[in-house]
């Protein structure tokens, strides 16, 4: 019975919505777990919902045969308001999931990343370029930094447009229409339904939000097609011109626009929040700092701009990140349903449909799996030959099996070349002593988190000038 699954008793109506810490629900999810063991039950307004977290039981509920991804409440909320039905927000089953996935698979195959290196480059070489201009007594907003970056380069890899965010003072008309819409949906899918019909102002702001987001996606489409060029080694080039082979069918406008808003989305919250943590375990590990840099100073030594081999000798660097991903999964939670009424884990009976989230930093927490240091940042937690002996399914920051994350590798090649490049050039210093305070939105990250960022000493390496063969041209959008 679902019922016999412990967990915190609840209210009636508001169930166990007063569990649910609304500062900080990640953490809070983790301290229930602690206290509730491998699978708890939660019941909001929503439904009732398990939260999983043991290895066993998450190897269970990743077998694509007998369950599969479901869009629970949150991402249902992302869906209506900003992301439609791109490949995030959309059901298995749904045609234009599956003709989408066909046609991007091979624009993210580990064989595409190269082509994306000049441009991520260009843009890793102006976050260098103003770190590298501050005055001693500075500092930077770590995950600020980052987001431009991300966003800038998702953007200029996807549809080769330039957002320019680290030159201005304000943000794109579309960033901020997406950080505004992002966020009502967040707090559309805290409050209970009959609160949300009195927000009959915040809604028609997400109306326009999202009208001006999807214009500025259109306009894109058609400029290029207009352009003659409709190719350029980017995803709306392949969307505009694939086909599914399956299906014989391409993707219509509209869903264009959804998966461009999707891969903004997916692309920079995510890998920012992950070059933000990472930067935060080096600081406040200065052993593994050195031993990234020193690792750094020998594959890159004095070359402005790493090549896509170099990048690939960089694997103490890679493990850095893929420790931070272990302890801090930028996307904390995935949800799965089984297809059939089940039992899990041998003792539950569960109906057809359940929502069951694998509570990711709880996973990578288990003692069982990672020894009795499994709480501890230490990149040698996920050496290749450990990683290679790990039970299944015990490693998930990218979720799993068909629906597991597209944008893989895109993203830890962007974050190997910019942890690298900030290595090789900069020392860090946590001059505030931070304090680790994650902030949830859509994703976690470190909350104002401020470093100084001092040049090493004897280094001169650009940031500046064109990174080489970045020939982008930007087409013209108004603002
Ligand atoms: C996806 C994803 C996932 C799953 C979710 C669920 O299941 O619900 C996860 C977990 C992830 N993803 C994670 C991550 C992390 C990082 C760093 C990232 N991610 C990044 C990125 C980038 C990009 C571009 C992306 N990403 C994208 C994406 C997409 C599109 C998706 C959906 C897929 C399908 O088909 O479903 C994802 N991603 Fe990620």
């Amino acid at each position: 019975e679902i019922d016999a699954v412990p967990g915190p008793r609840g209210l009636p109506y508001l169930g166990n919505l007063l569990d649910i810490d609304r500062d900080s629900p990640i953490e809070g999810f983790v301290r229930l777990a602690r206290e509730y063991g491998p699978v708890y039950r939660l019941a909001t307004p929503a439904g009732t919902r398990l939260m999983v977290s043991g290895p066993d039981l998450v190897d269970e509920i990743c077998d694509d045969e007998h369950y599969d991804k479901k869009i629970a409440a949150g991402l249902k909320t992302i869906q209506k308001s900003v992301a439609g039905h791109g490949l995030f927000s959309s059901d298995t089953e749904d045609p234009l999931w599956h003709r989408a996935h066909h046609i991007l698979m091979p624009a993210f195959a580990a064989q595409a990343m190269h082509g994306y290196l000049p441009r991520m480059l260009d843009i890793a070489g102006q976050l260098c370029d103003r770190w590298s201009r501050l005055n001693p007594d500075e500092d930077v907003d770590v995950a600020k930094d980052m987001t431009s970056l991300t966003f800038d380069t998702i953007a200029l890899c996807g549809f080769d447009y330039r957002f320019n965010s680290f030159y201005r003072d304000t943000p794109h008309p579309f960033v901020a229409a997406m950080v505004r819409s992002l966020l009502a949906a967040q707090a559309r899918a805290r409050r209970l339904p009959i609160q949300n019909r009195l927000h009959r102002r915040a809604e028609r702001q997400a109306d326009e939000d999202q009208a001006l987001m999807r214009d500025v996606v259109q306009k894109l489409i058609d400029e290029r097609r207009a352009s003659g060029e409709i190719e350029r080694g980017d995803l709306l080039g392949l969307m505009l011109t694939g086909v599914d082979r399956q299906s014989g069918e391409g993707l219509p406008d509209d869903n264009i626009i959804a998966q461009c808003l999707t891969f903004l989305i997916a692309g920079h919250e995510t890998t920012s929040g992950l070059l933000t943590f990472a930067l935060y375990f080096l600081v406040k590990h200065p052993e593994y700092g050195a031993r990234a840099r020193a690792e750094v100073d020998e594959v890159l030594g004095d070359d402005a701009w790493p090549s896509h081999e170099q990048l690939h000798r960089l694997t103490y660097v890679r493990q850095v990140l893929e420790e931070t991903l272990r302890l801090w999964p930028t996307a904390p939670l995935f949800t799965r349903a089984p297809f059939a009424d089940t039992v899990l884990g041998g003792r539950y009976a569960i109906p057809a449909g359940t929502p069951l989230t694998v509570l990711i930093p709880m996973l990578h927490r288990s003692v069982a799996v990672w020894g009795p240091d499994a709480e501890e940042f230490d990149p040698d937690h996920v050496a290749a030959e450990r990683l290679a002996a790990l039970p299944p399914n015990a490693y998930k920051p990218f979720g799993t099996g068909q629906r597991a994350c597209i944008g893989r590798q895109f993203a830890l090649q962007e974050a190997i070349l910019v942890l690298g490049m900030l290595l090789q050039r900069f020392e860090f210093v946590d001059h505030l002593d931070y304090e680790l305070k994650v902030r949830t939105t859509l994703t976690v990250k470190p909350d104002g988190f401020r470093l100084r960022v001092l040049p090493r000493p004897g280094r001169s390496l650009p940031g500046s000038g064109a990174p080489p063969s970045a020939t982008i041209r930007a087409p013209q959008v108004d603002e």
